[in-house]
């Protein structure tokens, strides 16, 4: 019955939202400057991810009480490259990694996060945080901790004049404003069957499977190549202008576009984390990219297998969905384009040994999935916003809310 959310200013479960705004005007200068209250056995802290080792003790907490599925088979491992990328996008700040330790032994139990961003929401621009990472330790369950840490980040947030959020998950809370579903393609159709990720349908094999799911050797988009840091300003105007298509999106300045698709190249190789490329016509035009991200799953109990390397389709964007054509013309190249784009993606993604590749039933993606061959999944994710009604979202949008 949702005792804590009802207290929450989000719209309630089955409200019909006719007009979108925001629900209660927020007031920096009545924010208490002292964290909520916490029990006395644990103490708040700010961590410092700066410092490998703390951001080893977040890892480690993640890696062993994160988010599993419904039949606790996998269970997402973000890397610890992983989190110092997503925690630490442009004007990051400190005080919004929020963790709880054992007031005792110092261990770190709890955790939730905030990074900033502008959210649009159709018409309207917030000055919002991306709530992430909410974790509490397996044995301390069921015991009301997330509702605290959730009401101190939202101080935290308030301090800074943030009173918008958007956060997503797998849980059903009041009220989402989108849907989505997880859709799933093979690449490594052997090691999914092995594990329990994919089924053999009946009447198939082995190797009918994997014949299904054969992918070329090399690319085939002409002008295709990994991003570099020079093509920031010309990928920067084309995501922007692509995203506006849509009912809600991040804003990404230069910054936020180079942070988010690109990494220091001298970066290990079991440290990556995206992966983004770029087309480049004869004329020194970007008319498309796209990016992916490694995020691995444990495979629970598993006697060889100890993990699912599982690549996430990202940002992508092409020139060609402002072709002046009428609607009817321009879906069937838009569709076709996409097709060549994510096939590519997949090609890449194979070289680089990821299992699976998964995307979201978001943005345009429905022009490519069934064709390019993935499944509809078992997982959904909800897209939440706070302190901000909004009519459902049916056209599709593309937030970083997705990591
Ligand atoms: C969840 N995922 O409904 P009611 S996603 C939000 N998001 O409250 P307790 C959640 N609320 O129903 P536990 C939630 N899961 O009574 C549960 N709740 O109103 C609500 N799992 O608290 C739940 N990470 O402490 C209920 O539950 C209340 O011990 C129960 O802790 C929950 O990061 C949790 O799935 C999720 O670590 C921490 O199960 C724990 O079970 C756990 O008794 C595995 O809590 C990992 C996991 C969640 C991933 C994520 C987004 C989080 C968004 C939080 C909301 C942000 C709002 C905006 C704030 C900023 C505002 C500004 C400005
Ligand atoms: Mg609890």
């Amino acid at each position: 019955d949702y005792k804590f959310w009802k207290t929450q200013p989000v719209a309630p479960l089955g409200e019909n939202v006719e007009q979108d705004g925001v629900i209660q005007e927020g007031n920096v200068s009545k924010i208490p400057k002292e964290p909520l209250p916490m029990h006395k056995e644990f103490e708040w802290v700010t961590m410092n991810l700066e410092d490998p080792a703390e951001l080893k003790e977040l890892y480690e907490l993640l890696t062993a009480n994160y988010v599993e599925d419904d039949d606790a088979m996998f269970r997402f491992d973000y890397s610890a490259s992983f989190l110092d990328w997503a925690l630490k996008s442009p004007g990051w700040l400190k005080e919004w990694h929020v963790g709880v330790r054992v007031a005792s032994s110092k261990k770190l139990v709890a955790f939730i996060s905030g990074i900033p961003l502008d959210l649009r929401v159709r018409d309207r621009v917030l000055k919002a945080s991306e709530i992430n990472f909410l974790c509490v330790h397996k044995k301390l369950r069921s015991k009301r901790l997330a509702p605290i840490l959730i009401k101190e980040i939202t101080r935290r947030c308030n301090l800074e004049g943030v009173f918008q959020a958007i956060y997503t998950g797998g849980v059903v809370l009041p009220t989402p404003v989108s849907v989505c579903r997880y859709y799933h393609r093979s690449l490594n159709w052997p090691k999914l069957c092995d594990v329990g990720f994919s089924a053999l349908p009946r009447g198939s094999t082995v190797a009918r499977q994997v014949l299904k799911y054969k992918l070329p050797e090399k690319t085939k988009t002409k002008g295709l190549r990994p991003m570099t840091y020079a093509d920031v300003p010309r990928v920067g105007n084309l995501l922007r202008r692509f995203l506006s298509r849509f009912e809600m999106s991040q804003g990404f300045d230069d910054a936020e576009v180079a942070h988010w698709m690109l990494q220091n190249e001298s970066i290990a190789k079991k440290d990556r984390v995206i992966w983004a490329y770029v087309v480049e016509d004869g004329a020194g035009n970007i008319t498309d990219f796209f990016s992916f991200y490694s995020l691995p799953s444990s495979i629970i109990g598993h006697p060889q297998h100890k993990v699912l390397n599982a690549a996430y389709l990202f940002y992508y964007a092409t020139e060609t969905a402002f072709l002046e054509l009428p609607e009817h013309d321009l879906r069937p190249k838009l569709s076709a384009r996409l097709n060549e784009l994510v096939n590519d993606a997949l090609v890449l993604a194979k070289k680089l040994e990821f299992d699976v590749f998964n995307a979201l039933s978001l943005a345009d993606n429905a022009m490519f999935l069934d064709e390019q061959k993935f499944g509809a999944g078992d997982g959904y994710l909800n897209f939440y916003l706070f302190n901000y009604k909004a009519r459902p979202m049916t056209g599709g949008f593309l937030p970083n809310g997705q990591l």
